[in-house]
């Protein structure tokens, strides 16, 4: 199996947000008592973004919440770094805790929020875990030699690259390492970033991310997927040397912005399929189905 893109995609519009919104995109997904929970980006009528919960028992068919889930006002004493937007939540089960990672955006430039919740209702918000800028952060499922590690992408002179860090405490950071740079005139010329929560295989740790090229006054977002080692996760063990998803249905190519696939969640289910959540041209959310065997394959 292929990537295989749902045949009723896009599966939430803003027409299914039961309140105003410019759009509704950029899903971090988990299963949760059973269900499916999407949280989704909102772009509110005034353009800063805010999170909503979308459910499902099925995974392909949601019902969006009608009320916000988590908003820039919520963050009291960090609202400074977050006054234009909360951006592109990630989503990682901890043992019975569910970490956020999301940008904060504000006059700082985009840098990463930590938050946590038990029951998708109440949120302990722990504030940045990053520097500006920085953005397109994930956290590993387990730890790992006794350390939680992200993954995550700071800018600088030029530089678009993806890095790993290990934390006693998910609040704390250091080990800093370089993990992947963009791949020179390829379709991920111009910069990378993480997906979501890196998948455990027997093989090593399945991080999907976004590559983008620049054409003219139009950039190509698209989705790859890469191989690292179980044990040591800054060693990149397989590459795909071809995007996974790239832009190609009308609801990929127009959009606020267009020719955009991207992804900040995916579920892997126990029969080794996957379904990746992406949105097209920054407008809609849709799923893909895929399988581990598959992503495992392109990675060689
Ligand atoms: O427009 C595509 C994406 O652009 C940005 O992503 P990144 O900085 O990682 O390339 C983000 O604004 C993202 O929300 C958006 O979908």
């Amino acid at each position: 199996m292929n990537v295989i893109r749902f045949k009723l995609n896009p599966i939430l519009t803003k027409d299914n947000v039961p309140f105003k919104v410019n759009s509704i995109f950029n899903a971090g997904a988990v299963k949760f008592n059973g269900k499916y929970i999407l949280v989704c980006r909102v772009e509110m009528p005034n353009g800063r973004s805010s999170f909503v919960l979308a459910e499902s028992s099925d995974g392909y068919s949601f019902k969006v919440h009608d009320k916000l889930f988590l908003t820039p006002e919520d963050h009291s004493e960090f609202y400074e770094y977050v006054e234009w937007g909360i951006e592109d939540p990630r989503i990682t089960q901890l043992e019975d805790k569910f970490f956020l990672t999301y940008t904060g955006y504000s006059e700082y430039m985009p840098l990463v929020i930590l938050a946590e919740t038990k029951d998708f209702k109440n949120v302990k918000i722990h504030g940045p875990i990053s520097e500006p800028s920085n953005k397109d952060c994930s956290l590993f499922p387990e730890k790992i030699n006794d350390k939680y590690w992200k993954i995550d992408r700071p800018s600088a002179e030029n530089r678009k690259d993806i890095w790993i860090a290990s934390s006693p405490d998910l609040i704390h950071w250091g080990n800093y390492k370089i993990l992947m740079q963009p791949e020179p005139g390829t379709w991920e010329n111009d910069k990378i970033g993480s997906s979501s929560d890196p998948i455990k295989t027997d093989k090593g740790w399945l991080m999907l991310y976004h590559g983008v090229r620049g054409f003219g006054i139009t950039s190509l977002y698209k989705l790859g997927v890469v191989l690292l080692d179980l044990n040591e996760p800054w060693k990149v063990i397989g590459r795909s040397k071809e995007p996974i998803l790239a832009p190609e249905m009308d609801y990929e190519r127009v959009g606020d912005v267009n020719n955009v696939v991207f992804a900040n969640g995916w579920i892997a289910e126990s029969d080794g399929s996957v379904k990746i959540y992406y949105s097209g041209a920054d407008t809609n959310v849709c799923v893909a189905d895929t399988t581990i065997d598959y992503l495992i394959s392109v990675c060689k």
